[in-house]
């Protein structure tokens, strides 16, 4: 995988998402140039979760978008999803790797560089970084990482950083600016009210501004 494919990165959120539904906002999402998609839905059964992960995986590849499952091997599987994105808690990654492939993308989220020289070291693929700024999407997060933090931990290692945790157009330059490889959102696109428009934004400012 080269270090800047997974591009601009929407991690998804039904709830977050103001009434409309996941498989929209993908759609738009998607047409406003995305490079990834992970499903992060908290609140859905195996069931729904399995739909809508082959609804997303028929759009993704339409698209030549790569599809992340957040946690769930057995649903990335099922789905064919391109990998999955796991926390330090969660399935471990000589287990994903074994059941997935080499070809798997798998990610695993990191509050700093010690975590993410670990990271390096069990051979995922990528690491995610944050939250960089203050989010209230997420509550249960190790200390702010800031920019000069993201900077430290690309410095550390040579497989690719997501930075996550209240990015926006905003702020998105500083962040790859300080070194991250891609830009992970959830609420700068799932609240958008026009989110192909935000989307393309952000895609711009990434165009701009990557490594
Ligand atoms: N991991 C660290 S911060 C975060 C996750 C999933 C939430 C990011 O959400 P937002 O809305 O982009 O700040
Ligand atoms: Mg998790």
């Amino acid at each position: 995988m080269a270090l800047t494919d997974l591009g601009v990165y929407l991690v998804t959120g039904q709830e977050l998402s103001v009434g409309r539904s996941t498989l929209e906002v993908v759609t738009k999402a998607v047409e406003g140039g995305i490079n990834t998609v992970q499903l992060r839905e908290k609140n859905m059964s195996t069931r729904e979760l399995v739909a809508l992960g082959k609804e997303v995986r028929r759009i993704t590849k339409e698209y030549g978008v790569i599809l992340i499952i957040n946690d769930r091997v057995d649903v990335a599987m099922a789905v064919e999803a391109d990998g999955v994105h796991l926390g330090q808690d969660d399935f471990p990654i000589e287990d994903a790797r074994r059941l997935l492939g080499e070809d798997a993308i798998i990610g695993l989220s990191v509050d700093n560089a010690e975590e993410a020289a670990f990271a390096e070291e069990l051979g995922v693929d990528y690491v995610g970084l944050g939250p960089i700024f203050k989010t209230s999407t997420k509550t249960d997060t190790g200390p702010l990482v800031g920019p000069e933090g993201i900077a430290e931990v690309v410095e550390k290692i040579n497989i690719p950083v997501v930075a996550i945790g209240g990015i926006n157009k905003h702020n998105a330059a500083d962040v790859l600016k300080a070194g991250a490889h891609s830009i992970a959102v959830v609420t700068a696109i799932t609240k958008a009210e026009d989110i192909t428009k935000e989307t393309r934004e952000l895609v711009e400012i990434f165009k701009r501004y990557r490594r």
